[in-house]
């Protein structure tokens, strides 16, 4: 891989932001609303609209037809000063219809009224039935050419740059979901590719439920909220979730892996990413090789522990979407390496005897090393998240010369079904025409007319042969970059509806799951299902849950049963030994630490320029700090520059910061007491420090997270009753070598060793 070549541009891009936010009129990223500051009282001089904030950009300017035309950056958004109609028509009031006399009947003539009406009646498109609830942002994939022997595809060669979209995901919630509830995440890339759109439509999970597409529409069902009172929202702990995939065990792999931490990610910036089904790569000779994509987070694989979850969804239930959004603003550029596994095309499409088109199973990296081919950089976030994040429209279908499909049987059913529901969601079938959707090369598709066509199609023979139109358009060959389907042998059968035989093994690869875990990552995995199943109704469906955690592993069983008060099932077959795989686990390692989250929880009567010193620290170490303090507007004092606030004690809450850095101790706010802020009313609380901040330290403490203080902030952490000699815990002299020191134990991502898990032997029973 090339540390130098594009890691080192992107770095400089990323500086750049930092240093324009520092210096800049607005240096307190992130969050900033608009790109100007706003002014107390309403304008009214007319002036052009405002340009998009320097951390956004838009879809590129090419036509329905695919053609560069050229335009300004902003040349889709509002134009001119004055507001208009949808014809242009300029217009002098828009805050009263039209009325025979001021209090008299409304008229039907107002036809701005009723533009505006029927324009807002009808603003809502319909969700997406899976996956509804997402972000995205922009950025583009550097292709280091190491899979230019696997595959000729162009964005792949060496060297090669492609702007992209990603769109990120869960599968179960509506489109107002909260974004940290127990699920799979989606992790969706669409590559503007020199060849036509590429479309990587993966999760951030490995495996799937379903080895057949013809079950989606039954796993989804199970999974979404039951039909009668719609209950609950964007969650797997209830009956009918776990009454199916008990019966169906082909589901066992994928339902560890969302008991696992893997299923309440940190952010989407610390997931791994995933294509699922094998696929094929050719190569310029004509060679195949099956091959799976993985993505890898240059941040390391992070989750949230789960009770930080559950409060997160209710204290910021953007929480994902703001992070991603604050990261790319605060110049921290999230990036993932690309990466792909490759195997021998045989005829029986095993590797070592896994089945490659079953997508219950994984190939262990140990045993096919996932190889670099590109990095993937996301730096600018949507101008408008209708039309883009809600409008792109993703396909498995969308694929390029040398990438092509397999006989994978749940990709089958994909195949068929993106299409199929774009032209629902996006009222008909010229979405490829919506600006985020469009391809960067040239169309000539002799497709025509339909809703909401956006191409001034010319000629008059939209057919093949024709002699009216020249013959235009014309056939690629290989040389000019068609796509040709790999000539696949298929072997004489007979039609039947079945699986292989392979397919009937459904336990193996969740004990190699298991064993593949560290204590602590067990430990959670015991609580999910406890939780999960501690949630459902039915006995009988729990009961048959532990049946099938029998053929995963004995401790997780007896202690899931344990928490259910249920007796424990043994296994109707031995347990396989399968040999663990050390890359399935997220603990034990040190990552980068960019773009994680400092609460700076400030004194009112803290050093201001020891404290702004400390921010700009922070951002510079790639991190975003928010000053938290008594209340809101700006901290001042005397000679000082006044310092932002962005936080108060009302509105803060510890699940928003990776870390927390105590500048002084702060006595109790105006504002706390148990009557106006419930947070205030610990009876725990000591008198001397504000209580919010004790109950801020306290969830911190207990979600393993690190805490530095200085400044008498060594006294609020004794006050929360927090032993200051305690791992992860920094008392220093000043912001800057606490900031050092936290820094370096973020880098494991949360202080494990703050509480041992219990050996396996210690809890048996
Ligand atoms: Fe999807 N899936 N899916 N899926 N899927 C959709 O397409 C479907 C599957 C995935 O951010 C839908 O535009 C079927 C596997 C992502 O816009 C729909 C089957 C994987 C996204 C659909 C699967 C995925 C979708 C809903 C079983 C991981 C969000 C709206 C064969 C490899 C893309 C839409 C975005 C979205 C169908 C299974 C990933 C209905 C029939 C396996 C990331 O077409």
């Amino acid at each position: 891989m090339n540390e130098s070549g594009p890691v080192k541009k992107i770095a400089e891009k990323a500086g750049e932001v930092v240093e324009a936010a520092l210096s800049g009129s607005r240096p307190e990223v992130p969050g900033v609303p608009g790109a100007e500051p706003a002014q107390v009282d309403e304008p009214t001089d007319p002036r052009p609209p405002l340009p998009a904030k320097p951390d956004q950009a838009a879809p590129a300017h090419t036509s329905a037809t695919g053609r560069d035309v050229g335009a300004d950056q902003d040349a889709r958004a509002q134009t001119g000063e004055f507001l208009t109609t949808a014809q242009g028509v300029r217009l002098p009031d828009t805050d009263h219809s039209l009325k025979a006399g001021p209090r008299g009947p409304v008229l039907l003539q107002d036809h701005h009224l009723r533009e505006k009406i029927t324009h807002f009646d009808h603003e809502r498109i319909p969700e997406r039935v899976v996956h509804a609830r997402g972000a995205g942002a922009h950025g583009v994939f550097e292709s280091y050419g190491s899979a230019a022997n696997v595959t000729k595809a162009a964005f792949l060669g060496k060297g090669a740059e492609t702007p992209v979209f990603v769109r990120f995901s869960t599968v179960l919630g509506s489109r107002g979901s909260a974004d940290t509830v127990r699920d799979t995440r989606g992790f969706a890339t669409k590559f503007y590719t020199s060849e036509g759109v590429f479309d990587l439509v993966g999760n951030n999970i490995p495996v799937f439920f379903i080895q057949d597409a013809i079950k989606f529409p039954d796993v989804i069902h199970a999974g979404k909220p039951h039909p009668d009172r719609e209950i609950p929202q964007a969650q797997s702990a209830h009956d009918t979730f776990w009454d199916f995939v008990s019966l169906h065990t082909e589901a066992t792999h994928h339902t560890l892996w969302n008991m696992s931490d893997r299923g309440i990610p940190r952010s989407f910036r610390m997931m791994e990413g995933f294509g699922v089904h094998t696929f094929r790569a050719v190569n310029a000779d004509g060679g195949s090789s099956l091959i799976k994509w993985h993505w890898k987070p240059k941040l390391g694989v992070h989750s949230l522990v789960w009770e930080e979850a559950q409060l997160i969804a209710g204290a910021d239930p953007d929480f994902h979407r703001r992070d991603l959004y604050d990261a790319i603003e605060s110049g921290a550029f999230p990036q993932w390496e690309l990466g792909i596994q490759v195997f021998p095309d045989t005829p029986e499409q095993t590797f070592e005897a896994i089945d490659l088109l079953d997508p219950t199973k994984i190939v262990p990296e140990e045993l096919a090393p996932v190889q670099p081919v590109g990095l993937l950089t996301l730096d600018r976030n949507p101008t408008n998240f209708f039309a883009e994040v809600e409008q792109v429209a993703f396909h498995v279908g969308h694929l390029v010369p040398g990438i092509d499909v397999t006989d994978d049987a749940l990709l089958a059913g994909r195949l068929f079904s993106y299409v199929d529901t774009q032209i629902t969601r996006l009222a008909g079938s010229n979405f490829a025409q919506i600006p985020i959707n469009r391809t960067h090369a040239p169309v000539n598709d002799m497709l025509r007319d339909g809703f909401h066509q956006d191409a001034v199609h010319s000629g008059l023979a939209p057919y093949k042969p024709n002699s009216l139109d020249g013959g235009c358009p014309f056939f690629a060959g290989a040389e000019e970059h068609a796509f040709i389907e790999f000539p696949t042998p298929v072997a004489a059968a007979t039609k039947v509806r079945e699986a292989p035989a392979s397919f009937d093994d459904h336990y193996s690869q969740p004990r190699l799951f298991w064993l593949s875990m560290s204590p602590v990552e067990r430990e959670h995995i015991v609580a999910a299902y406890t939780f999960e199943l501690g949630k459902c109704y039915e006995q009988a469906v729990k009961e048959r849950v532990l049946r099938t955690l029998a053929h995963i592993d004995p401790y997780l069983c007896s202690q899931v049963a344990l928490g259910l008060d249920l007796p424990v099932p043994k296994p109707d077959e031995p347990l396989a030994e399968p040999q663990p795989s050390a890359a399935l686990s997220q603990v034990g390692r040190s990552w980068p630490t960019q773009g994680r989250t400092v609460g700076i929880i400030a004194d009112p009567d803290v050093d201001l320029a020891a404290l702004e010193a400390l921010r700009r620290d922070v951002l510079a170490g790639d991190m975003v700090p928010l000053i938290i303090a008594p209340t809101g507007g700006k901290l001042t004092a005397h000679g000082a520059e006044p310092v932002l606030v962005q936080r108060t004690f009302a509105t803060a809450r510890s699940v928003e910061f990776d870390a927390i850095l105590l500048a002084g101790a702060p006595a109790p706010g105006a504002d706390a007491f148990g009557g106006r802020d419930a947070k205030a009313a610990s009876p725990a609380a000591d008198g001397a420090i504000d209580p919010r901040i004790s109950l801020m330290l306290a969830e911190a403490w207990r979600h393993a997270k690190v805490i530095g203080a200085w400044g008498g902030g060594e006294r609020a952490v004794l006050a929360a009753g927090i032993p200051v000699d305690a791992p992860g815990i920094v008392i220093g002299e000043g912001g800057a070598p606490v900031l050092t020191e936290i820094t370096e134990i973020l880098a494991a991502h949360r202080v494990w060793h703050r509480f041992p898990a219990p050996t396996e032997s210690a809890k048996a029973h």
